[in-house]
């Protein structure tokens, strides 16, 4: 009887740390400015993703230079830091099953020409340097950039109520 309880207690719990996964959603500031940040949230909310983070704020150069520190040798990147802090950026944390690799299909192709139409870029942006959002493109990307755009109190833990209709 223990046993079978333990084991559906480590069963249910495994399920649920499978559901924990946390994508970095961010639109941004062409995306901001051309009034998307509700349809690209909605994407996600309807998907059956859970938000747990979100504000709107300028970064600042230094900290887009660390966001895309990876991009630094780029002949674009000089241009995109100067995009991106061109104007406020929506700054999100989704959390559900493989939400960082759906999350990217969800955003479509780097270079929108390339993004499948049902995509939010390939429904929303036709260049590659306004592609109006940003996802991370994996789980250890996902971690350090939550960890660069927010501090740990403004990311919330909460059960949604729709989770087991979402999941099963
Ligand atoms: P991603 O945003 O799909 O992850 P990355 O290769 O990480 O794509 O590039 C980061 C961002 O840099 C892109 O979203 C886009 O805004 C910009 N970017 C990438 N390639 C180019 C380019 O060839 N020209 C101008 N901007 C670019
Ligand atoms: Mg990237």
């Amino acid at each position: 009887m223990v046993a079978t309880l333990l084991a559906i207690f480590s069963s249910f719990s495994s399920e649920m740390a499978a559901n924990n996964e946390r994508s970095f959603i961010m639109v941004k500031p062409d995306g901001v400015q051309r009034g998307l940040v509700g349809e690209i949230m909605k994407r996600f909310e309807q998907r059956g993703y859970k938000l747990v983070a979100c504000k709107q704020m300028q970064a600042s150069k230094e900290h887009l230079e660390k966001h895309y520190a990876d991009l630094s040798s780029k002949g674009f990147f000089k241009g995109l830091v100067t995009y991106m802090a061109s104007g406020p950026v929506v700054a999100m944390v989704w959390e559900g099953k493989d939400v960082v690799k759906t999350g990217r299909k969800m955003l479509g192709a780097t270079n929108p020409l390339e993004s499948n139409p049902g995509t939010i870029r390939g429904d929303y942006c036709i260049d590659v340097g306004r592609n109006i959002c940003h996802g991370s493109d994996s789980v250890e990307s996902a971690k350090r950039e939550i960890d660069l755009w927010f501090k740990p109190d403004e990311i919330m833990n909460y059960s949604a109520c729709e989770a087991p209709w979402v999941y099963e």
